[in-house]
């Protein structure tokens, strides 16, 4: 029997709504990280209007998994964004997406009297792919800069283990070679947190800041505190040069570079080091072993740490420092040279292709041998020296990974009897469980191959005649290369049927049949069949009509239209 709750609970859990994640002006409310996202603008609104600026949002992006509902978050939370003067408009594709959101950085280029506020801060999202089509516009925009009361976020979605994509994929490199400093979450409260740092970020040292996002973190719901002065921002002492960092007309290009490049950067980096974005979590006297982590990496990693029986006081006791990354590029060569003191090795603990150890090893290259800790990562030496794989760079990680990955690392320490008990205690129960996975797959798994849905269009649209193929692209036809419907090869969503283009020249085959949704028409698609018209090739479209973006949540084809123009 359940004893009956106090009422002050019962009055709190009666009060208690679903809106409150928009509406609660301070204290816990459980939200998805999607929603964090819709919050984050309301928040920054609020904190730039108490501190008396009359600012404005704007949002563009497209939907895109992990992403894909938060145009639909944004969308029924409207009434709300209206309220506090934030407008959500998406873009027909990313790339104008970002430059719709680039404009609200030159609003102050029109004359005064058709200002009608202080500055407009933008969000831009998209996923991964959409990351890559737009960097033209972020090179263009940051090298320009931000409005000192704008500021933008860009907001990737990024698929790791391509669950729901054609290619698995990772922006921080995207971000990173477009300049923008680049924030990795680990948690919704992170997610609110590190918006209102990155807005904070980009205002002060006129650069765009990139947040990725995966699935694991922004799909995932937590309780949270919101409040718009939860975070306290520390401006850091810095010279800014003459004239500021902030956009301007007219403005050279090569102005502008050697502004990103000599002080934009460098004031990103003080940015980043007064608010301590990157710090140790757990530390102690007698450190001998560093463990540097970030994102999801960083929460496999304080997982493996319990599992090998490592808690914070047990850490301590063995000497392993944990830093976690909020700021994955750019790293401050001060706080990791203060992270490596004293160390003798470092393990860095991320996922995909490295960000944070090249950084790592670049910045402590110069400290004396003596001074210098060994740095693994991706790889480390065996104990014949040879380089062998430590944390994986393909796929993703999980806790038990970085629990064997660190369990061979602590090896080396020495450690007191009860902690090497505890490991190998674990790394048996591990063992365990491999050998039980192995005898699953060996008994054989069910495959079961996706296929489209009953009463959908795609089921017949996707047919082709007896000795004709198709080519496949974006959406839910993509399917079918799955299927008996000689549907072979697939592009990016917008380059559908152009490999024809580069193959019709050399083959013996007369013709092809291109599936393209009508999503993806609107989207870019239009100009994949110019280049094919263009080009002269004998292929056939079929513009599959659904009048939806199907496989990313059913959202309306350009927003106010239902039917696009060519099915009439
Ligand atoms: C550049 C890019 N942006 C976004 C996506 C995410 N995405 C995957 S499928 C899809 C929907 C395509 O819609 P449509 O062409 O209408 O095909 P349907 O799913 O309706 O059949 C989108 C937007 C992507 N793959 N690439
Ligand atoms: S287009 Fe719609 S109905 Fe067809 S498979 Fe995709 S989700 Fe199902």
């Amino acid at each position: 029997m359940n004893a009956p709750l106090p009422d002050h609970i019962l009055q709190a859990i009666r009060a208690a709504s679903l809106e409150d994640k928009y509406t609660l002006a301070s204290g816990r409310v459980f939200m998805s990280g999607v929603h964090a996202l819709v919050r984050l603008p309301m928040l920054q609104r609020e904190r730039d209007l108490q501190a008396g600026h009359h600012t404005a949002g704007f949002i563009s992006g497209y939907r895109g998994s992990p992403l894909g509902g938060y145009d639909q978050a944004l969308q029924k939370a409207q009434k709300y964004l209206k309220e506090n003067d934030i407008v959500f408009q998406p873009g027909v594709n990313e790339e104008l997406a970002a430059t719709a959101v680039w404009g609200t950085q030159q609003l102050h280029f029109a004359p005064k009297e058709a200002q009608t506020h202080d500055g407009v801060f933008g969000i831009w999202y998209g996923k991964g792919p959409g990351v890559d089509r737009s960097s033209d516009v972020f090179k263009h925009g940051n090298m320009a800069g931000t409005a000192p009361l704008g500021g933008v976020l860009a907001v990737a979605g990024d698929d790791h283990v391509s669950k729901s994509s054609t290619v698995a994929h990772q922006s921080d490199q995207i971000f990173q070679a477009c300049g923008f400093p680049v924030l990795f979450p680990a948690s919704v409260q992170d997610i609110l947190d590190a918006g209102l740092h990155a807005f904070a970020m980009s205002r002060f040292a006129g650069v765009w800041v990139g947040m990725k996002t995966i699935q694991e973190i922004v799909e995932s719901s937590a309780t949270v505190l919101v409040d718009a002065h939860r975070v306290q921002v520390r401006l850091p002492e810095f010279k800014m040069p003459e004239g500021g960092v902030h956009i301007r007309w007219p403005d050279p290009a090569l102005d502008q570079e050697k502004r990103l490049f000599d002080v934009k950067w460098a004031a990103v980096r003080a940015y980043i080091e007064a608010n301590a974005l990157n710090h140790n979590v757990v530390e102690g006297p007698k450190d001998r072993l560093g463990i540097i982590a970030s994102g999801k990496a960083y929460n496999d990693t304080r997982q493996a740490l319990q599992d090998l029986g490592l808690d914070d006081a047990t850490c301590q006791r063995i000497g392993v420092r944990v830093h976690k990354v909020l700021a994955v590029w750019p790293l401050v060569p001060e706080t990791v040279k203060a992270f490596a003191h004293g160390l003798q090795e470092i393990v860095v603990v991320e996922e995909k292709r490295a960000l944070i150890e090249p950084q790592v090893k670049d910045i402590l290259f110069d400290l004396s041998d003596a001074q210098r800790p060994r740095v693994v990562g991706k790889t480390a030496p065996n104990a014949g020296g040879e380089a062998v794989t430590l944390v994986r760079g393909n796929a993703d990680l999980s806790a038990s990974l970085v629990a064997r990955a660190l369990a061979t690392r602590l090896e080396a320490l020495d450690l007191p009897l009860d902690v090497q008990a505890r490991i190998s205690q674990y790394l048996s129960v591990l063992d365990g469980k491999d050998g039980a996975m192995a005898t699953l797959a060996g008994g054989g798994v069910a495959d079961r191959i996706p296929w489209f849905c009953s009463g959908c269009p795609h089921n017949t649209s996707t047919k082709v005649p007896e000795g004709s193929r198709a080519m496949a692209g974006i959406g839910c036809h993509f399917m079918s290369v799955w299927m008996d419907r000689a549907t072979v090869g697939f592009t990016q969503m917008g380059g559908e049927g152009v490999p024809w283009v580069g193959q019709s020249a050399f083959t013996r085959e007369q013709h092809v049949f291109a599936n393209i949704g009508d999503g993806t028409y609107f989207h870019s698609g239009l100009l994949a069949i110019r280049q094919s018209i263009a080009a002269g090739v004998n292929i056939t479209y079929k513009v599959l009509y659904n009048d939806a973006v199907a496989m990313t949540g059913g959202q309306r084809i350009g927003e106010r239209k239902r039917a696009t123009p060519y099915c009439k």
